[in-house]
């Protein structure tokens, strides 16, 4: 995919901030820290669009970037970080749940899990949901430059248990390693 523009539209806390419009949307989630917002650049090859950091629940708003005037990438709140408040867990929970039950332009939900990692109760419950709701999506095993070839199959044959039916690619924002093949999954989602 030729990346003509990127652009970062808003950020929304509540639904009468999200875009206006018909474009299509794909959303990426997952738990803090996973990784989202390094997807999101490595997709596109700009290094600070969506910012990124060590500290989880960086990104603590839905984030609305225009790609190509032709679809938004929509960067959601992490989840499962302990460490905040409960209320505001509770906040960015309701934020997140409402959008994808309801944003009718959602074409695609990219979940990151971490590759070194056996998925979270919270990744399950989170895939069941979109299962359930018969949402689109695509898993992402992340960080997959941080494990040897032999673990990252184990790994991936993991998720694959625990998260029954799903696709799943693995990735690298770091040596862009998946780059191509989530692309393609995103080309046809987003017509
Ligand atoms: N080695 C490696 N590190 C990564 C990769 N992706 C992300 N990281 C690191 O993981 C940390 C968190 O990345 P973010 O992209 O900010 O994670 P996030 O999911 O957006 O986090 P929140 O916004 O807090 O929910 C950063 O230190 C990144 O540099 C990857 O593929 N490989
Ligand atoms: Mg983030």
């Amino acid at each position: 995919m030729k990346i003509s523009s990127a652009e970062f539209i808003k950020s929304a806390f509540e639904e009468s901030h999200w875009v206006s419009g018909e474009l299509p949307e794909v959303s990426f989630l997952g738990r803090s820290n996973v990784g989202k917002s390094s997807l999101l650049n490595s997709l596109l090859e700009r290094k600070k669009l969506a910012k990124t950091s060590n500290t989880p629940g960086r990104t603590q708003a839905i984030n609305f970037f225009l790609i190509n005037d032709r679809f938004y990438f929509v960067d959601l709140p992490g989840y499962g970080f302990a460490k905040v408040p409960k209320k505001m867990r509770e906040d960015w929970g309701k934020m997140a749940e409402d959008y994808l039950a309801k944003r009718k332009q959602l074409v695609l939900s990219i979940q990151l899990v971490d590759a070194r990692h056996s998925p979270t109760a919270l990744d399950r419950q989170l895939y069941a949901w979109l299962t359930f709701h018969r949402k689109n999506s695509l898993v992402v095993a992340t960080k997959a430059d941080k494990l040897s070839n032999n673990k990252l199959n184990k790994s991936l044959d993991d998720i694959r248990r625990q998260m029954p039916d799903c696709k799943v690619l693995p990735y690298s924002s770091v040596t862009g390693k998946g780059r191509e093949e989530v692309w393609g999954q995103i080309i046809n989602a987003v017509g």
